[in-house]
């Protein structure tokens, strides 16, 4: 057993995440301005209040101590949203945005276009090919239930994503398995790469899938900080049999009206004028939503 303090989680009020998740997404926007290839920005901004729920409330990390045993593991299986989780964790404290900002995208960068735990110390899991996040993140929680340790192993998927078989095969293993210590959050934003999820393939009836599989299932709406705070406080503990599953109704380019539903901005970049707009946009919908 360490001897180091535990991770705590982050201790931020609603209303404070929600100023969170504003930046988070004004950052994101900024270096899009700013990267001169693409960025997967509709889905960086559907997860946006996901991840700042998770890296501000929901998951037991210290940036100061970033092996210790004892912390929760984050898997971004959907890693095509790395620069979300980047600024997310550089906005916990784990680095700095300027730093992302400096080499974002480069080569042999530590903030690639998808997440590398080689290259960056603090990520958990090296992901990108979708439908391996969920299997890795089965195999971590066996890790610690054979460990006897009882953090959170949490793992972030797109809805498109789940159409991949090796989901469901990772689903079945870890009811299974009884991994009560295994979350996963699905970004149901109802859009793929090129086209709209129902017209590629019939996700409906969504939670009853993984209900069927043995999860236990919560349905949230995924911008709405206080439903997403509940639904964390409600996972069951880590010791409990059966793994959970948050469905987060999203919306693909949430925050920034001419991106919202439209399948231009599975990934694009910003110029100057664009940049412009889309800071509007994000702060007239900030202003709308406290209105
Ligand atoms: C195995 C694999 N096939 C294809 C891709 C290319 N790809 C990147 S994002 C994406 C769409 C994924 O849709 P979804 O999981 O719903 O993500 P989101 O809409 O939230 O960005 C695809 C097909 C990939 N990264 N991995």
């Amino acid at each position: 057993m360490s001897d180091r303090a535990l991770p705590r989680r982050g201790e931020h009020s609603v209303e404070e995440l929600e100023d969170l998740a504003f930046e988070l997404r004004s950052k994101l926007l900024q270096l899009c301005g700013t990267y001169e290839g693409a960025v997967h920005i509709g889905g960086d901004l559907s997860a946006a209040d996901i991840f700042t729920a998770l890296f501000g409330y929901g998951l037991r990390v210290d940036p100061a101590d970033i092996a210790h045993p004892g912390r929760d593991r984050f898997v971004l299986s959907k890693g095509h949203a790395a620069v979300c989780m980047y600024i997310a964790m550089a906005i916990r404290g784990f680095f700095s945005y300027e730093g992302i900002v400096e080499t974002y995208g480069q080569l042999d960068s530590a903030y690639g276009m998808h997440p590398c735990k080689v290259q960056l110390p603090g990520v958990e899991c090296s992901t990108g090919s979708l439908g391996h996040g969920l299997p890795l993140a089965v195999g971590m929680a066996l890790g610690a239930r054979h460990r006897d340790e009882d953090h959170r192993i949490v793992c972030l998927l797109g809805d498109g994503e789940t159409g991949e078989g090796s989901v469901w095969e990772a689903a079945m293993a870890a009811r299974s398995n009884r991994l009560g210590n295994l979350v996963a959050f699905v970004d149901r934003n109802r859009q793929l790469m090129t086209s709209f999820a129902e017209e590629r393939v019939l996700f409906e009836p969504y939670p009853d899938k993984w209900r069927a599989f043995g999860w236990n299932v919560l349905e949230i709406d995924g911008h709405d900080m206080g439903e997403l705070v509940r639904a964390i406080d409600a996972l069951p503990d880590a010791g409990s049999d059966r793994p959970t599953v948050v469905i987060c109704e999203t919306v693909k380019g949430k925050g920034v009206d001419f991106m919202e539903h439209n399948l231009a901005w599975h990934a694009g970049s910003l110029g100057a004028v664009d940049l412009e707009r889309a800071m509007a946009a994000l702060s007239a919908s900030r202003t709308a939503a406290v209105a």
